[in-house]
């Protein structure tokens, strides 16, 4: 195939220098037809990084990687998207792989670091907090709002790849770190075909982690909560969004 891929590749930054200089030449930024970082206000080089390499850089108002979803999707031209964390942590060989779940009918393609296969970050330590939570998470999610579709083993991780258009119609709301979570649930609820890719988590490349695990625990709690209307139990009730 030589053609780009109507796809866009969406670099989530905050502070990832260290990341990209490790992650960049492995990034297969000529396959697709739109490449832009959301940057959420780095200082460390990371927009000069990006500048000197012609990556255009999309600001966001309001902090937040919920925020840098929407903000990515408002500015795509693309008709699918995937979305990429250069901190170390997600294995650029993914990347067209989770763009092609998608050109195989999936609604939703997740790197799942949880899936037969895969490895996650804490798989070498004995205590493993934040794994155990988002195996709880996910649990919840497939109980609540999974009506009869594949188990999803990894509805937190934000290596994902989505068509524009689909994005856009689940009018998330999230600001902060649970954006992927309220992404699988709405997915789950309208019954879209949700395909796993297993992967193998790599470690953070320098840099400094957002993602704090106590209020970000807190948050998804927060989501799977508000968005509990609209479980499967109550299909044919009232729902909270159509
Ligand atoms: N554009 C943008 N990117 C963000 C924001 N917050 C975090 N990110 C990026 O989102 C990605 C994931 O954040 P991390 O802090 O690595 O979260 P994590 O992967 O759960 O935690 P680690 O295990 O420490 O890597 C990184 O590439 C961050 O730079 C934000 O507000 N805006
Ligand atoms: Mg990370």
């Amino acid at each position: 195939m030589t053609d780009k891929r109507d796809c866009c590749l969406v670099l989530l930054v905050l502070n990832e220098i260290d990341g990209m200089k490790a992650c960049w030449d492995q990034l297969p930024l000529d396959r697709f037809r739109e490449v832009v970082a959301v940057d959420g206000g780095s200082t460390d080089g990371s927009r000069e990084f990006l500048a000197e390499r012609g990556i255009p850089i999309l600001d966001q108002n309001v902090p937040g990687r919920g925020v840098a979803f929407r903000v990515a999707a408002d500015a795509s031209h693309a008709e699918r998207m995937v979305f990429y964390s250069p901190d170390g942590n997600e294995d650029p060989s993914d990347i067209e792989r989770l763009d092609d779940l998608l050109l195989q009918g999936a609604r939703l393609a997740i790197a799942s670091r949880f899936a037969e296969g895969a490895v996650n970050e804490e798989d070498e330590g004995l205590f493993r907090p934040r794994a155990w939570v988002n195996r709880a998470l996910t649990h919840f999610a497939n109980y609540a709002f999974n009506d009869g579709g594949g188990f999803v083993t990894d509805t937190i991780n934000g290596f994902r790849a989505i068509r524009r258009e689909d994005l856009l119609t689940l009018q998330t709301t999230v600001k902060r770190f649970p954006i992927e979570y309220q992404m699988s649930i709405r997915c789950m609820h309208r019954g879209w075909p949700i395909a796993e890719l297993a992967t193998i988590e790599g470690q953070r490349e320098g840099g400094e982690s957002k993602a704090l695990s106590w209020p970000v625990g807190k948050d998804h709690v927060k989501v799977l909560l508000t968005e509990l209307p609209n479980a499967r139990w109550f299909k044919g009730h009232a729902r909270a969004w159509s």
